[in-house]
């Protein structure tokens, strides 16, 4: 049973496809009502549209804060067509039934991201449109509602069928409410953040639907990818430039590349399997990192994300399309690149349009039965000052810069992780153990394994440096990353037994550094 629409109610502030979708329905004969700008955006298109305010005979008032909050509207929208007490109402009180809403909402959150101040926010939170949205929603099975210039196609497509079906409107409530509830909780969000608050007091994950998904981690698992308007250039940001359709393990696999990389300043490459690490570099040139970061573990490199900081150039695409390679992601590609990786015809290759500021502030959840955790992205980064020299050798220059390296990369490996670097590459990624001695003998075995693959006599473990994402709770662990052959070590430090970890460090001679900051990642 297919509805026809007689009188349609359209009032948005997002103007695109307006005209297109008023058009429609005037040619087939609904009576448009309009509110001040959309209503002179229709005229203005030639087409025949009545004001709520003359429709209703009660002006728009207080600054517009009432325009179609008034009875005629809002019977309108929700008198049952099928209930002769509704209809008699309606006819008595001079009630027209009104059959399609179209709102879109005042554009709060664009209001907060252009740094308005308190009033200006206040004044862009809607109260008259998400009333007309979930009206119109809840009367779905004879009112149809739209929220999003994305549905005008299917709206016209309706009318051309002769008429919406309940099956569309009931699809066109959920996303209604979806919409109104994710409107709601970015007002809550900012309110509480304005407070000085991190955590509203109740938080609604919300984000639009941007896709389903084939299926998540595993194919008997269903998923989709949801974006929640933040304009951090990453994941969510990224134009995909050619390639088949991203997985949900692409998707996150992508996201640990790109933000790994983002920690760096210099030309840097990022090489991401199952979320981890398996190879990352810092170099003068991306070519150069790539080559440094594929030589820490080539085997695990391949079928790997490749994520880099900087405009991907020709040279490097060469490189790195010479081994089969899922996803690329950088903040452009140069065209010559673009042409070299169009011959690959699976590559995904994916452009952010920038590199995110790593210490930015941000949140990140994780479910768990019944609920989940919030908490603040680890922007942590420490610097040099901030680290404290406890053994009696002070690592050099070069040792330094390679640590700080080191422990950069720990803070984007699951934990227990365990790294071995040097000249501004790692040669060693230990991830996920549940013992920190286990990765840092995985982390040291497969650079022995990667030294015999390239036919190398030593492991390049043999006078690196190591970082621990956390503390080593005992001696063991370290005597385990010396073993490996690192002549430095970073840290956070803060056991019990700290004293004893350093008189090992000093036994053997190398130099350690406290961070006093830890990166666990689980
Ligand atoms: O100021 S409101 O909270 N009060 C209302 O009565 C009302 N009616 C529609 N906001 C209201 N609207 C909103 O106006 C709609 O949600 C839409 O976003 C906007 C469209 O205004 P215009 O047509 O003047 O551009």
């Amino acid at each position: 049973d297919r509805l026809p629409i007689r009188r349609a109610l359209l009032s948005v502030s997002d103007k695109s496809g307006l005209i297109a979708l008023g058009q429609a329905l005037v040619t087939h004969g609904a009576q448009l009502l309009s509110t001040g700008g959309s209503a002179r955006a229709l005229r203005e298109a030639g087409l025949p549209v009545t004001d709520v305010s003359d429709h209703t005979g009660f002006p728009e008032i207080l600054d517009g804060r009432v325009k179609t909050l008034v009875p005629q509207v809002h019977g309108g929208i929700l008198g049952r067509r099928d209930l002769p007490e509704h209809v008699a109402q309606m006819e008595r009180h001079a009630i027209a039934p009104i059959d399609l809403v179209c709102v879109n909402l005042y554009p709060f959150a664009a209001t907060v991201a252009s740094g308005a101040g308190w009033d200006d926010c206040v004044e862009n939170i809607d109260i008259g449109g998400p009333a007309m949205v979930r009206a119109a929603a809840k009367n779905h099975d004879h009112v149809a509602i739209l929220t999003d210039p994305g549905q005008y196609d299917d709206l016209v497509a309706a009318l051309n069928a002769g008429g919406t079906t309940l099956s569309a409107r009931r699809a066109w409530a959920a996303a209604a409410y979806a919409h109104t509830a994710a409107y709601d909780s970015m007002i809550a969000t900012w309110f509480a953040q304005q407070a000085g608050e991190a955590f509203p007091p109740a938080l609604t994950l919300s984000g639009q639907r941007r896709e389903l998904l084939r299926y998540g981690e595993n194919p008997h698992q269903q998923a989709a990818f949801y974006v929640n308007g933040d304009q951090r250039p990453g994941i969510a940001t990224a134009r995909q430039v050619q390639g088949k359709a991203l997985s949900y393990n692409n998707l996150n696999d992508t996201d640990a590349a790109f933000e790994a990389v983002a920690e760096f300043d210099r030309p840097a490459v990022v090489i991401v399997k199952h979320a981890n690490p398996c190879g990352v570099a810092v170099a003068d040139d991306l070519e150069a990192a790539w080559a440094q970061a594929l030589r820490c573990d080539p085997v695990s490199a391949f079928g790997g994300i490749v994520a880099l900081n900087r405009t991907l150039d020709a040279a490097t695409a060469e490189r790195i399309a010479a081994i089969f390679t899922e996803v690329i992601v950088a903040p452009d590609a140069d065209e010559a690149a673009q042409a070299v990786l169009a011959r690959k015809k699976n590559l995904r290759l994916l452009l952010t349009g920038g590199v995110p500021d790593a210490a930015a502030p941000g949140l990140s959840f994780k479910s768990v039965a019944g609920g989940f955790l919030a908490q603040s992205r680890d922007a942590g980064r420490v610097t040099e000052p901030e680290l404290k020299v406890v053994t009696k050798r002070a690592p050099t220059e070069a040792e330094m810069r390679d640590l700080l390296f080191a422990f950069r990369v720990a803070k984007h490996v699951k934990s227990n992780a365990v790294i071995y670097a040097r000249n501004g590459a790692t040669v060693g990624i230990g991830a996920g153990q549940m013992s920190r001695v286990d990765s840092a003998r995985i982390a040291a075995r497969k650079s022995e394994d990667a030294a015999q693959a390239a036919g190398e006599g030593t492991a390049l473990t043999q006078g690196s440096v190591a970082a621990s994402d956390a503390f080593f709770p005992f001696a063991d662990g370290l005597e385990s990353v010396i073993a490996a052959g690192a002549v430095a070590v970073i840290q956070p430090g803060g056991s019990i037994r700290d004293q004893e970890v350093i008189d090992a460090a000093d036994r053997a001679g190398i130099a350690m550094v406290f961070t006093g900051m830890r990166h666990f990642r689980h």
